[in-house]
């Protein structure tokens, strides 16, 4: 494999790992737990899995004779840095339990678990994708497993290779789907385990249990380096409004966490557009009169941060979404087989009811036809197609031209459209996610060896030096709900968004208007792998505001 000098100096970066974690280890169970909410529908769903307890690795005293295991591993969903930590740290916990232990990967996703796609990973393997980026050691995919015949097929799958426990390193689509096959595995007498790890770059998997998912750290730095060097360019032209569309799907933690990293002089945060029930227009207006009170103070450029995912908390917006998913669910083979995106349009605005096809009819044809567009096999919409930026440049400049007619106006704006996602998702960990994900994985090899299934690995105290990490497992039942999917009623993950209460976001509050009359904006640099702790081992401001005691 070619090699970069910093991957070759990468290489050997040992992980920082938690005290507990490095001699004799013994496992403390807790009280038992119930789900986040619909209780008795959750667990009527998994009898088997439901009200477990909580468990916490602290150091032993007996030494503990590990059985020998099999294990299989899955990277699913969107790619996170630190996914190839993640199999590192089960690759080392695993032979540190028993040496006869062996790890194989499934390729491709979970579908590679259907299709018996796997190599074995080796010490050699493994050693090759030590604190890289990426999930290329096995690939990913997005495949829902969701009926018998497949989950029949991953049990046969593994008991020809001799599997008896699986990790799905995931974010709560994956890991909801763990819990599913954890269940099924364990009503059917399988001894097949399953072990989730918490993956994302949006950050929304996150609960008491588990302090944030991996991937986010890293990905919001790569964002961050990226939205400062606009800002600089910005600020050396000033002639240009950057509206910057950060990936996060429905959450907007991502772009929370930049504009506490880069001071912006405006963040959309789709969670507050929510709750003050704010319409497009409404969003338009608060952005054009920043660019018009900056132009009275000689600003004519400027930032404005964007979530992926805002179009869906519009309300008005959000109601057509949740329509359309449910249309597009119902008629979909009478929708496959329409030529034209008119067609399509035509045919969905007669199932709308009158607001929504208002709605739906106001919206410039590109934008309405994205909208449209094939949704994941989780029923989502997929919002990293929807160009909300390019609206919202277009909406701002049309409502500034009609200030301008009225003399209200007397700057100038031009936007310049970015949207940043894939750019964050495979970049090399940060020290941070180098260290939580190996030992994320390690926590996950112990929860195999002790049988347990329906766990989700979980490490705490994540803004200590890691020594003072708290590894465990929380089952992933109680972090479950009822929603509604491919208009039905189905048992999820229930995702955190940002908390309009939360210290992250207050803080936001607090420097808005400063940050959007001034410029204030902070110019973060790229990761940093070596020199001062302060630098290069520090984690998100959203992690250590919510966690500042
Ligand atoms: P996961 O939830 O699977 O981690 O994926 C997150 C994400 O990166 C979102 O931020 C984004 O909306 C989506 O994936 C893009 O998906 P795709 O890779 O299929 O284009």
């Amino acid at each position: 494999m070619l090699k970069s000098p910093l991957q070759i100096a990468r290489e050997s970066y040992v992980p920082k790992m938690p005290k507990s974690l490095k001699g004799i280890v013994k496992i403390v169970e807790g009280n038992k737990t119930q789900s986040v909410a619909d209780q008795a529908d959750i667990e009527k769903i998994f009898p088997n899995t439901y009200g477990m307890p909580v468990i916490t690795f602290e150091t032993g005293s007996e030494a503990k004779q590990y059985p020998v295991y099999k294990v299989g591993v899955i990277l699913s969903g969107g790619q996170a840095p630190g996914g190839h930590n993640v199999i590192s740290g089960l690759f080392d916990g695993l032979k540190a339990c028993n040496q006869e232990n062996k790890l194989y990967g499934f390729q491709g996703g979970p579908s590679g678990l259907v299709d018996n796609q796997f190599i074995e990973l080796s010490r050699e393997v493994v050693l090759e994708y030590r604190n890289t980026g990426g999930f290329d050691i096995i690939g990913s995919g997005r495949t829902k497993l969701e009926e018998e015949a497949q989950f029949d097929k991953v049990i046969e799958n593994c008991q020809k290779l001799g599997i008896k426990a699986l990790v799905v390193i995931g974010g709560d689509d994956s890991n909801t789907n763990a819990c599913v096959l954890a269940e099924y595995f364990a009503q059917k007498k399988s001894g097949i385990q399953v072990i989730g790890v918490p993956k994302t770059i949006d950050g929304d998997l996150k609960n008491e249990v588990v302090e944030t998912s991996f991937g986010f750290d890293t990905a919001c730095k790569t964002y961050s380096e990226l939205i400062g060097n606009i800002q600089r360019d910005a600020n050396s032209a000033k002639k240009y409004y950057h509206f910057i569309r950060l990936m996060g799907r429905s959450a907007s933690h991502i772009c929370l966490e930049c504009a506490l990293e880069t001071q912006p002089n405006v963040t959309i945060i789709s969670e507050e557009v929510e709750q003050k029930g704010m319409t497009l227009d409404d969003l338009v207006t608060e952005i054009a009169d920043v660019v018009m009170k900056r132009a009275e103070n000689g600003y004519n450029f400027g930032t404005v941060l964007i979530p992926e995912g805002v179009v869906e908390f519009v309300p008005a917006m959000k109601k057509l979404i949740a329509s359309l998913n449910d249309i597009l669910a119902k008629y979909e083979a009478e929708v496959a087989v329409l030529e034209t995106n008119r067609d399509r349009r035509d045919f969905v605005s007669t199932k709308l009811d009158e607001e929504s096809a208002e709605v739906f009819t106001s919206l410039p044809n590109a934008f309405a036809n994205q909208l449209m567009l094939d949704r994941d096999p989780h029923g989502n919409v997929q919002v990293s197609m929807i160009e909300t930026e390019k609206l919202l440049i277009d909406m701002v400049k049309a409502k500034l031209k009609k200030r301008k007619k009225a003399g209200e106006f007397n700057g100038k704006f031009s936007g310049q459209s970015h949207f940043f996602g894939y750019e964050g998702r495979c970049a090399t960990p940060s020290n941070f996610d180098a260290d939580y994900c190996f030992t994320l994985g390690y926590t996950a090899s112990l929860l195999i060896s002790e049988g347990k299934t329906g766990y989700m690995a979980s490490v705490k105290n994540l803004t200590a030096p890691a020594d003072q990490w708290i590894p465990g497992g929380a089952p992933i039942t109680m972090m479950m709900n009822m929603e509604r999917r491919h208009g039905e009623m189905k048992p999820v993950i229930q995702k955190a968004l940002v908390d309009l209460k939360g210290r992250p976001f207050l803080k936001l509050v607090e420097n808005r208007e400063d940050w959007a009359m001034n410029t204030r904006y902070l110019y973060p640099g790229p990761i940093q792998y070596f020199g001062p702790a302060s630098v290069s081992d520090i984690t998100t401001f959203t992690l250590q505001l919510e966690q500042a005691k």
